[in-house]
């Protein structure tokens, strides 16, 4: 929701309208990516914090710091914050910006993905492990072979595979690195380097993860959002172009590629038949929240679907200190899924 629309809003009474209510209240949280691990469900959130870094288009203004895993018994019951699971001073190569992350379980280890911003300025993501789904976790001594960029995903197929998607432009770079390495050129803009508005717009990575989880298996490949002609969505398609935010889950043997629009606030996704796409457009999941961005995770609990998402109702509208939420979605009979409204109308 744009920014300058918010000093017209009464809290009190969207807090009313509000399908739900922020999970935790003690620390501010977002970018809430939920799992259902071992019969209980672990969300592996940003931490927002007030660093007293000014507003800008590059997101400087996120500048968070550690991270906490936050856990539930089912979605109805107490959120717990289990304290810092990593730091970024724990972390070699990190120097700041620790954004939206993800986690994943194989064989008793939990893996926690991070994207960070390097000494170099450029962000990168890293992984840590742990014996405990909520940390601590011990990071690996580097960033990812070939990861660039922001917002890491990581599906477990059904067959065991594991594949990590990622991508986010403006302040999360994407388009930094159109030509495979990148561009340092006019660091302050975040839509320098950007394709016009009648090009394609610029897709999202995915990367098969090796066997220990810890790095690619293969060099990131991009993947195809289309629309119902089977053309790639254009850079001007500003309402549902792939901005950042992707997420990956499988429902009735259909792959489901979810992600955000950034400057246009939505939660959209595209369905296709293999984890590498292409993925065709399917509409959109959840329309905008309270705050300027949007992020969610999409979890099965006990034979339900849920959102879990966020928004700045909690902090009354600043933009970079958040509150997880969760809600259930529908899938109607053709398999697309039921927009949810976050506020009663
Ligand atoms: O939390 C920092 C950034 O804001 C995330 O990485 C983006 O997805 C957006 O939510």
């Amino acid at each position: 929701m744009p920014e300058d629309s918010i000093e017209h809003i009464d809290f009190d009474v969207l807090n009313e309208k509000a399908i739900s209510k922020p999970l935790v209240k003690n620390i501010y949280t977002a970018d809430p990516s939920a799992h259902y691990f071992n019969g209980k469900i672990y969300i592996y959130p940003s931490h927002d914090v007030d660093a007293g870094e000014a507003f800008d288009d590059l997101g400087s203004h996120f500048a968070m710091e550690d991270y906490h895993v936050i856990s539930m018994d089912n979605v109805n019951s107490e959120a717990i914050d289990n304290g810092v699971a990593l730091h970024v001073d724990d972390v070699a190569w990190a120097e700041k910006q620790m954004w939206a992350p993800d986690a994943a379980h194989k064989n008793g280890k939990y893996y926690l993905y991070f994207p960070a911003k390097g000494y170099d300025g450029i962000f990168r993501i890293g992984v840590a492990v742990s014996d405990s789904p909520t940390g601590p976790f011990t990071p690996q001594p580097e960033a990812i072979k070939d990861s660039f960029s922001i917002d890491p995903a990581v599906f477990e197929d059904e067959d065991g595979s594991y594949y990590m998607y990622f991508g986010g432009i403006w302040g999360g770079q994407l388009q930094r690195w159109r030509k495979g390495v990148f561009n340092a050129e006019q660091p302050e803009s975040p839509t320098a380097h950007l394709p016009n508005d009648d090009e394609p717009a610029l897709l999202p990575f995915v990367a098969k993860m090796r066997d220990d989880l810890l790095e690619f298996a293969e060099k990131p490949k991009a993947i195809e959002i289309l629309d119902k002609n089977g053309d790639l969505l254009l850079e001007g398609d500003k309402d549902r172009r792939f901005f950042e935010a992707a997420w990956l889950h499988k429902y009735n043997g259909k792959y489901y590629f979810s992600y955000s629009t950034g400057d246009t606030h939505f939660i959209c996704y595209a369905i296709g038949d293999s984890p590498y796409g292409p993925f065709t457009y399917g509409g959109r999941i959840l329309n905008p929240v309270v705050g300027w961005t949007s992020h969610h995770s999409v979890c099965e609990v006990e034979g339900k679907w849920y959102l879990f998402y966020h928004d700045s109702s909690l902090s009354k509208g600043i933009t970079h200190l958040r509150s997880i939420k969760v809600a259930e979605i529908k899938y109607n009979d053709d398999g697309s899924i039921q927009t949810l409204n976050p506020y009663k109308i």
